[in-house]
């Protein structure tokens, strides 16, 4: 079991405690051209944690929005915020105005973070809101020249973190479902602490001479914990990229020797190919990869030009991180492993009965970190069922204990390490005077998983052409986060439908796999 104290603030343990246990002078985050100390970071986040109580009027259970790209000062206000008791949601650059006004709406943020940088969306959408009524800028490169930084400057570097419970509420994960209205998810301190303690621990033995590397958002919690709460749980170091692109990540491996990287198939995939060309990945001891089906030649690849194993895992933002994976000793192809020390997962039928070995179901996990919807009872009661949270994911289990993926159940498009909900691309498309009807499917990919396939049908007179596929996949780039956009547009003078009326959107996939 994981045994915490009553009162814990997971941001102190991930930076204070460590200054506590001698790693005051390590690097903790190499990002934007400076490397920061455990010492800095937490002067820097006590600094912070000051300026947002004594400024801000930051107080304990206050929801806290952060928008920016993956950077130390993502990072460090994140830890801040939570130090001053606050509950964060952390967010991606892409995010539109009305998106991060459904999460303003939804969690209630009374207070936002901002890079000055990404500022437009987020005061298009402050003016209407009803919570949010403080907005203030960070400087997410080095130079430390907002608002926040600059009222921070001015504050001590100790800061009497606020007394938190362990199972009080410190982050609230979103996901956007599959109806695209988000759903936020609540996890405790102790929650943060479990996911580097028993995953970060057990399958990848993070050591303090650890440099992380990655491409998830750190608003996404696949990155939250990858790229930060890990390496900061075990004194080692992460190097943030704001665009985590191939051959930025490849860079960076090479100049900091990066140990650990936590990145998608598609990203593995470009990897390998800039190996061919003479790229050094050889620092890499572990590769996690995770957020999309990792296909067999992929892994089979890396083995054979790294001789280690690639480790697919999966998690999901209702259960925080990973709770399924392979492990370095015990690795298989097309194979997402078996569950974390600590986690039990089996196979269900509709009925909620375990399924005979082999046969394919909804996969239910449970273990010491668990869903809890904000303020969504049904959503709860029907992901929550007798202790046991049922995935999005249908799966198989083998004879020998292994779990195999098989599909999503929910209509969820798993695109390039991305999770984007068709209702929501199809919504965007239907905004536009010139649609009148579409369906937005997962077409299989070999590049990128899934690609989001549109199949449209046009408004009388409109042109079937390139240039009208063009102009709505630029309509939905502007309406909603540019990385849900279709990237094929099917014309189409009718949709299949049941006699009800209903779009059957698995005829469009037929005989496709
Ligand atoms: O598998 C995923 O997509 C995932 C989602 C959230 C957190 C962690 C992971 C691996």
């Amino acid at each position: 079991g994981f045994d915490y104290p009553e009162w814990l603030n997971a941001a102190v343990e991930l930076t204070d405690r460590m200054v506590e246990r001698g790693f005051g002078d390590h690097t903790a985050l190499i990002g934007n051209g400076r490397m920061r100390t455990y010492k800095e970071l937490t002067d820097w986040t006590n600094r912070i944690a000051h300026a947002l109580v004594e400024d801000y009027g930051v107080k304990p259970g206050n929801r806290v929005l952060i928008r920016s790209a993956n950077n130390p000062a993502m990072v460090a206000c994140w830890l801040a915020a939570t130090k001053a008791g606050a509950v964060v949601v952390n967010t991606m650059p892409m995010l539109r105005a009305g998106e991060l006004g459904k999460i303003i709406e939804k969690a209630r943020i009374s207070h936002a973070l901002c890079d000055t940088r990404l500022m437009d969306e987020l005061t298009i959408t402050a003016k209407g809101s009803r919570f949010l009524s403080c907005v203030v800028g960070f400087d997410g490169t080095a130079n430390h020249d907002a608002e926040l930084d600059r009222a921070a400057l001015s504050k001590p570097v100790r800061f009497e973190a606020v007394r938190t419970g362990r199972d009080d509420v410190a982050l609230l994960g979103f996901t956007s479902g599959t109806t695209g209205e988000p759903k936020a998810t609540m996890h405790f301190h102790r929650d943060i602490l479990i996911i580097a303690d028993g995953y970060a621990r057990e399958v990848l033995d993070v050591q303090p001479s650890d440099v992380f590397v990655g491409s998830p958002p750190l608003a996404f919690t696949f990155g939250l914990g990858g790229l930060a709460v890990f390496p900061l749980r075990f004194g080692a170091s992460a190097a943030l990229l704001e665009q985590a692109t191939p051959p930025n990540m490849i860079e960076i491996i090479q100049k900091y020797r990066a140990t650990v990287c936590f990145t998608a198939p598609t990203a593995y995939r470009v990897m390998l190919r800039a190996m061919e060309d003479g790229a050094d990945l050889s620092s890499l001891r572990a590769a996690v990869s995770a957020g999309e089906t990792l296909p067999a030649p992929v892994y089979q690849e890396w083995v054979e030009r790294t001789g280690k194993p690639m480790l697919d895992g999966i998690g999901s933002t209702e259960m925080l991180h990973i709770f399924l994976t392979n492990r370095f000793s015990d690795s298989r192809p097309a194979c997402t492993g078996r569950p974390v020390t600590g986690y039990e997962a089996r196979v269900i039928g509709p009925d909620g009965a375990e399924l005979p070995r082999g046969e394919t179901g909804r996969l239910a996990v449970r273990g010491p970190v668990g869903c809890r919807y904000l303020a969504a009872p049904a959503k709860q009661r029907a992901y929550v069922q007798g202790g046991w949270n049922l995935t999005g994911d249908s799966f198989w289990h083998d004879d020998e204990g292994y779990f195999h993926f098989a599909a999503r159940s929910d209509g969820i498009i798993l695109s390039a390490g991305y999770n984007i909900a068709g209702p929501e691309v199809e919504a965007a498309l239907l905004a536009h005077p010139d649609v009148v009807e579409c369906a937005v499917v997962g077409a299989p990919d070999a590049e990128r998983g899934q690609i989001v396939e549109a199949h449209v049908v046009l408004a009388a007179g409109v042109s079937p052409c390139d240039a009208t596929a063009k102009m709505l996949q630029d309509h939905v780039k502007a309406m909603i986060a540019p990385f849900k956009y279709p990237r094929r547009v099917v014309f189409t003078t009718g949709l299949p439908k049941t006699e009800s009326g209903k779009i059957q959107r698995f005829r469009l996939l037929e005989g496709r796999t």
